[in-house]
């Protein structure tokens, strides 16, 4: 009697909800009323609820703490491996789908077009030779990133477009080990050449250098990164090209307790030879401030001596030359020392000289003998810093305590007080550390560098920082949360079009496809001249600009804006697609205007090491264009250099140029907890990372449209025997067009293509109910009879 109730007419299909990814236990079945089913809720409880209303086979139910749920799947789509076979498409649904297969290590699932990736935090037997050996030969079928690589393979060659993998998610969900996990199901299909190995071998380098521990990750990537690879017409790998974004170069300096500063430091104090740590007058970590301050030297499983090697081995394969490495870790010796220097207050206006460090007179000299030591732990961060960058001690001194200026015609020199000095210091410190950076990336680009004969045939992957929200925001959170609302306009973009390419295929009606997108938010960012950008480039151009005059002007201009808030003192609040985060503009002029004083500069330029050689792609380039920066000169905008948040803006837009011009795949990785630790599944942390990272959107973008389709021979074969009439002779479409009349499917529910049927989210969960039923009866029927003839 359960069938008729279902048949006519359609009664909800409302199955409990499992915490541990279970559907269908039929012991809940027994209490399953008309009006009451029984749910079993996050935390384990089972609960009866009343079923508000039925629409279709969608059910809206009220449990008694007044949460209202919708309806579950049939248990037939227990771990399915794409969450599009979910007839119902509910946050639990997916939630606890992705859950049961993660507990079998089934850490990929597809979402569409989408592969979800959650991080297993061990390791896990998917990977390697036998494993991409049958993802090539396609004897197996499971979602993979070695799959998505192939697909994107086969595209480039069958097209010949040029593909794009596309891979996001929050901070330690794991983009960095899936996109290095795609370079190597490249390299063993496109190898050959042995490029493919100088390939892989950037990731120790750009790791070493650009990944860091923070709160959230172990190895923390702190710049975004593209490479492109490139291959020829027989599909082997020719060359690749890396484009790097945006690093925070704060963290040199600076960074919280617990973090560390980036790896290479480490490395290079505990892996170092003899005979480079005595030309360096390198000592160990501990000892430098910059690495000191955070108090955390090591992370649990790495041994930075052995990574030294391993990075130093990759820069030879990728052809950094024995004196550029030289050079490479003179720059870094050079930073380590630059923060041991230390300044004594020479006036009663707090101005400030360098420490120098050298017995420099008889009476210290006195002192060391006498009182040895306070001198065994001197720091000689000047003398050091003078002699790895090959500038004059005197020059040194004066960069970091004086400041030029020009007044009118005269040239006068103002002494700094000590936090002045301290910025000019590490304001220092940081450009050498970031100028290394790039140029390093330039290193291996003619490394890797693409033969004269283009092909114009690559795949480029995408590695950038996620969506960050921490307590306290600042002008990195900024700039990172603007990126991932440009990616996600692409994410949303594309995913639109593939629907109605397919609707518009088969000649459905696809205007019904409503579709919500973050333009908005992106005009609250880009809009000139009053967007979050100009405003804050305008600001940071006058002289009197701070950051309150900036928290200040946001305020008055852009409260009209739906996405954007004021807050108290100088903080705003930014609806992102992903949620509201609340910035603090303290520090954000500064940061936008990244100035270095002239007086670094030349000294830099001036330098007998391999700086001015460093710093000429680099500085050169920057110092000819615009500025934002307070200008001190008389309107000459010739002699401003370009803003970090224009530079990051134009990076992105041509980023986002190059993207649209290729194939895109998406890989959303998911963290399924904070601790790093596998095998644990925290629901609430993955259901917000779901909906942050667009995983619930696009199944959103999916329920808005017809998610569910099936060829109506399909359809005809599996449902047909469900006719009253009998019609099992007429054609496929028409068997169809009875069944939807005999199940009084709305007819907005549905829409009858050339070759399929598309369906809204949850209709074929009413007959999918019906058709188990059904069968089950038939069985039932069976058995008995044969029990009888037994
Ligand atoms: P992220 O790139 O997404 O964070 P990572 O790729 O660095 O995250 O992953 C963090 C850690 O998770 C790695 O160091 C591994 O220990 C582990 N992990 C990730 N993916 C896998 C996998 N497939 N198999 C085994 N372990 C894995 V950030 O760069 O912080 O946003 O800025
Ligand atoms: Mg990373």
């Amino acid at each position: 009697e359960e069938v008729q109730d279902v048949i006519s007419p359609p009664l909800p299909s409302v199955e409990p909800l499992h915490s541990h990814g279970r559907w269908g236990d039929t012991s809940s079945y027994a209490a399953k009323k008309k009006h009451q089913s029984w749910f079993q809720l996050p935390n384990g409880n089972w609960e009866l609820g009343n079923i508000l209303s039925t629409s279709g086979a969608e059910s809206i139910v009220s449990l008694s703490d007044g949460k209202v749920c919708s309806e579950t799947n049939p248990d037939i789509l227990d771990g399915v491996d794409d969450l599009m076979q979910l007839s119902y498409l509910n946050e639990p649904s997916v939630l606890y789908n992705l859950q049961y297969r993660y507990n079998q290590n089934l850490i990929y699932t597809k979402a569409g077009p989408v592969l979800v990736a959650i991080n297993p935090f061990k390791k896990v037997p998917l990977y390697g030779n036998d494993y991409i050996e049958a993802y090539r030969r396609k004897s197996i079928d499971n979602p993979h990133v070695y799959a998505i690589t192939d697909t994107a393979i086969r595209e480039m060659i069958r097209d010949e477009v040029n593909q794009s993998i596309i891979i996001s998610g929050e901070s330690g969900a794991g983009k960095t080990e899936t996109a290095k996990i795609a370079m190597q199901y490249l390299a063993a299909l496109g190898g050959g050449s042995g490029i493919e190995y100088e390939i892989l071998k950037t990731n120790p380098i750009l790791e070493a250098f650009g990944n860091a521990k923070t709160s959230r990750n172990d190895n923390s990537s702190r710049f975004g990164k593209l490479i492109e690879i490139h291959f020829s017409e027989t599909g082997k790998i020719s060359g690749a090209r890396i484009q790097t974004f945006l690093l925070e170069k704060s963290r040199v300096v600076q960074c919280a307790e617990g973090e560390r500063s980036y790896h290479i430091f480490y490395q290079l104090c505990a892996g170092a030879p003899r005979a480079l740590r005595d030309k360096l007058n390198l000592k160990s970590a501990n000892e430098y401030n910059y690495l000191r301050q955070s108090n955390c030297f090591q992370i649990d499983g790495v041994d930075d001596g052995d990574q030294f090697h391993v990075v130093m081995e990759a820069l030879d394969i990728v052809h950094v030359s024995k004196e550029n490495r030289e050079s490479v870790f003179a720059m870094l010796a050079a930073v380590l020392w630059l923060g041991n220097v230390s300044f004594n207050v020479v006036d009663n206006e707090n101005h400030v000289e360098p420490v120098e460090d050298e017995c420099n007179n008889l009476a210290k000299a006195f002192l060391v003998v006498m009182y040895p030591l306070p001198y065994i732990f001197r720091k000689p961060g000047l003398i050091s810093t003078a002699k790895l960058i090959g500038c004059d001690i005197v020059d040194l001194k004066l960069a970091l305590s004086t400041r030029k200026m020009r007044v009118r015609n005269d040239n006068i020199v103002q002494k700094l007080t000590l936090s002045q000095a301290i910025d000019a210091r590490d304001a220092l410190a940081k450009s050498i550390y970031a100028c290394l950076f790039d140029w390093l990336v330039e290193q291996i680009n003619k490394s890797l560098a693409v033969g004269k004969r283009r092909t114009g045939r690559s795949i480029s992957i995408l590695d950038i920082y996620g969506f960050e929200s921490f307590d306290r925001n600042s002008f990195e959170q900024f700039c990172i949360n603007y990126a991932n609302e440009r990616l996600q306009q692409h994410f949303n973009r594309h995913l639109f079009k593939l629907e109605q390419e397919e609707y518009i295929q088969d000649g459905i009606d696809w205007t019904k496809v409503d579709f919500e997108d973050n333009q908005d938010c992106l005009n609250l960012f880009e809009k000139k001249p009053l967007g979050l950008l100009s405003l804050l480039d305008e600001e940071s151009t006058f002289p009197n600009g701070t950051d309150l005059t900036f928290a200040n002007k946001l305020k008055q201009h852009l409260n009209s804006n739906s996405s954007f808030r004021g807050e108290k003192d100088k903080a705003f609040t930014v609806g992102h697609y992903a949620g509201e985060v609340t910035y603090d503009t303290t520090g954000f002029l500064e940061k936008n205007r990244d100035l270095l004083h002239l007086d670094s500069i030349e000294l830099l330029s001036s330098c007998t090491c391999h700086l001015p050689k460093i710093f000429a792609f680099n500085m050169l380039a920057q110092s000819e264009k615009t500025v934002v920066g307070p200008s001190h000169k008389s309107g000459g905008a010739d002699s401003q250099k370009l803003s970090v948040a224009t530079k990051f803006k134009s990076q992105l837009f041509q980023l986002m140029q190059r993207l649209e011009n290729t194939t895109p795949h998406f890989i959303r990785c998911i963290k399924p907890n904070s601790f790093q630790s596998p095998g644990i599944y925290e629901q609430g942390l993955v259901l917000q990372q779901l909906r942050c990272c667009g995983v619930l959107e696009v199944v959103r973008i999916s329920r808005s449209g017809f998610p569910t389709r099936m060829s109506h021979q399909k359809f005809a074969r599996r449902y047909g025997f469900l006719l009253l009439d009998n019609l099992a002779s007429q054609d496929p479409l028409s068997v169809s067009v009875a069944i939807l009349h005999q199940f009084d499917i709305l007819p907005e529910m549905y829409q009858v293509g050339y070759t399929k049927l598309f369906f809204r989210t949850g209709q074929i969960g009413v007959l999918e109910d019906t058709r188990n039923r059904t069968l089950h009866g038939i069985l039932r029927v069976q058995s008995c009879f044969r029990g009888h003839q037994a």
